[in-house]
Formats: structure tokens, sequence, C-alpha cells
């Protein structure tokens, strides 16, 4: 969560992109075995940029796949196949979006259309013309940053759109998509699926008597006590309020009664830390447990689940409901 609020600020310090567009030089992988016309590039790429030279291919298909912002490729050389490293680039995740100045003798067409078919972003002719290597190399390298800002902007959007902002669980949207395939899958045969439905007890008196940011603190905190109870594959998401959802794939009704018991205790045990309090606050759950059954919906599963919880309470709370 701390990772998300922090690239979020750096997001919002440099909306403009600005920030990272602008002086900082661009690391710059050049990939050519013609040690005369590499160590050129780099005297004139090494004022403004950081240059590194690889004169073999395999070595630089490993470097590429690192934090590069521009790959200069010598697609003309004799001693290896520069259009076979561009297409193996462009083939690699982690290179796929690097961009690629190909250098190639401008009398050589077949590698020169050839180049720009496999996706060069730009094409610089032999001899190279530092002017003109500076001012394209500046191009590409500035596309590139942005792109990587809209990249991680993008992706910052994408993992709030499923991710409850308070405690940084998953979300109730993301929840619900999730148990929809996997009751589908339930339904047809395949591995069960079992949901813990939980509501703090009392919960109201907290906010009531020690306020509203206290009552969050105690949701943050409960969010880490289900996380930390719960297996690698299990989605313990904030459902709403102060109502969670744990969905269990693959478990049984006993096996989740177990593991909502366990979460039950924790939360009594150790009481919860708030702010200003000296001693900690006593919370207490109460849990209701559904697994899947044949011709099951995700609504009529949570549904027994919340019936669970309804008799829980009425029961006099802090227990689990299977
Ligand atoms: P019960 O044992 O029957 O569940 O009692 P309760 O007080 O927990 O139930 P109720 O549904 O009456 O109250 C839930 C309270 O949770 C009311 C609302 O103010 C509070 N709440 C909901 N969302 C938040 C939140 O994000 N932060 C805080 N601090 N309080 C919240
Ligand atoms: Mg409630
Ligand atoms: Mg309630
Ligand atoms: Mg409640």
């Amino acid at each position: 969560l701390r990772e998300r609020e922090e690239s979020g600020r750096r997001l919002g310090v440099d909306a403009d992109g600005a920030g990272r567009l602008r002086g900082s030089g661009g690391r710059v992988l050049i990939v050519d075995d013609n040690e005369l016309q590499a160590e050129k590039m780099v005297t004139h790429l090494g004022g403004e940029h950081r240059p590194v030279v690889e004169t073999d291919p395999a070595a630089a298909l490993i470097a590429g796949r690192g934090p590069i912002d521009l790959m200069i490729v010598n697609v003309s050389s004799s001693g290896f196949d520069g259009l076979r490293f561009v297409a193996q680039a462009r083939s690699s995740e982690a290179s796929r979006r690097t961009p690629i100045l190909a250098v190639v003798d401008p009398a050589d067409r077949p590698r020169l259309l050839k180049a720009l078919e496999l996706g060069v972003n730009d094409i610089l002719p032999r001899p190279v013309d530092s002017e003109e290597l500076m001012a394209r190399a500046r191009t590409q390298i500035r596309r590139k940053r942005y792109a990587d800002f809209l990249k991680e902007k993008l992706d910052y959007s994408l993992e709030m759109a499923v991710t409850d902002a308070l405690t940084g669980l998953h979300n109730r949207r993301y929840m619900a998509g999730q148990l929809q395939a996997m009751v589908g899958r339930a339904a047809q045969g395949g591995d069960p699926v079992a949901v813990l439905v939980m509501d703090i007890d009392h919960f109201k008196v907290v906010n009531d008597s020690f306020g509203h940011d206290a009552g969050d603190e105690v949701l943050r905190e409960f969010a880490v006590r289900l996380a930390t109870n719960v297996r690698a594959i299990d989605l313990p998401c904030r459902f709403g309020g102060e109502e969670f959802v744990v969905v269990m794939p693959g478990a049984t009704l006993e096996a989740a009664s177990r593991v909502a018991d366990r979460i039950r205790r924790d939360i009594e045990a150790q009481p919860f830390p708030i702010m200003g309090g000296a001693e900690g606050l006593t919370i207490t759950v109460s849990i209701g447990v559904a697994a899947s059954i044949a011709g099951d919906t995700p609504e009529a599963l949570l549904k027994r689940g919340d019936e669970g919880v309804y008799e829980a309470k009425s029961q006099g709370r802090n227990q689990v409901i299977s």
C-alpha cells in the first residue's frame, strides 16, 4: 500500500511528465562490433546521455532487458546479424517497447527496408553524422520517457480500480469478478470455492467513542489481520463499510470454517491500537461461512454467508456460523 501511495504521489508531482522528460540523460545501449564507430558514438552521446557498448549480440540482448531508454543497433555489420538482434529484442517482453535506432548503410536497401519492417523506430545512415545522431537519439528518448510515464499512470489507475483505498485490500468490484469466474467453474464440476462474510461487531461504538479516524485505523488493522491469516491464493476484500469478504478457492466448508475461527480468535485476542489511546481496543467480528454447491451463483453464495453473519449477530456476536 505504501508503494502505491508513493507511486501516486510521484505521479501527482510529475503530472505533466515534464519533470522526468526534461534534462536527465538517457541510458543508451550501443550494439555494434565496429569498435571505432561505437567509440565515436559514445564520445558524442556521452556529454548528454549514459552510453554503454556491447559488441556481442547475445550479451546485448541480456543488457537490453535492463533499464534501457534507447538501443542503437548496427544492422549493416558483417560480424553479426543485426536484423536478427532487432527481431529478438522486439520479441522479448522486457525490451519490446525500447526504441531502436538502426545504423544502416544507405546503399544497403534490403536491410534498410527489413529494419523498418521489423519495427525499428528510426534510421541512422552510415557514416553516422554526430548532429543527426544526437537529434534522433534525443527524440526517441523523450518519447520513451513519456510512454513510460503514461504506462505508469495507467497501471496505477488500473490498480486503483480494483483496490480498496483505505485498506489496500481488493475492492468489492474485483471480488465480484473473481467470484463469478470461480463459482462458474465450481458449478461445472471444477474446484469448489468458499466465502467468509464478516461484519465487525458494534463498530458504530468505535466511531462514536473515539472518532471516525480511529474507526479507520481499526479497519486498516483489521485488513492486516485478515490478510495475514489467509493463504496466498485467497482473496481478502473490503466489501464496504466494516464488512469484509474472503474468497477461498478450492476450500471446503470445513477448511473455510477453520480459517474463519482462526481469524475470529486473532481479532479478539489482540487489542487494536488506536491513536491517543493508551490501551488497545478489543474488537470482535461475526463471520458467516458458505461453500459452493451445485447450481450456485455468486449472489446466492454470498447471501448464504450473509445469513451466517445475521445468525451470529443474533446469537450474541463474536462467532462463526457455517
Ligand atoms: P453490528 O454489531 O450489528 O454490526 O453493529 P455495528 O455498529 O457494527 O453496525 P452498523 O451497521 O450499525 O454500523 C456500522 C458503522 O460502520 C456505521 C458507519 O458509520 C461505520 N462505517 C462504515 N464505513 C466506515 C468507514 O469507512 N470508516 C469508519 N470510520 N466508519 C465506517
Ligand atoms: Mg455492517
Ligand atoms: Mg450492521
Ligand atoms: Mg457491524
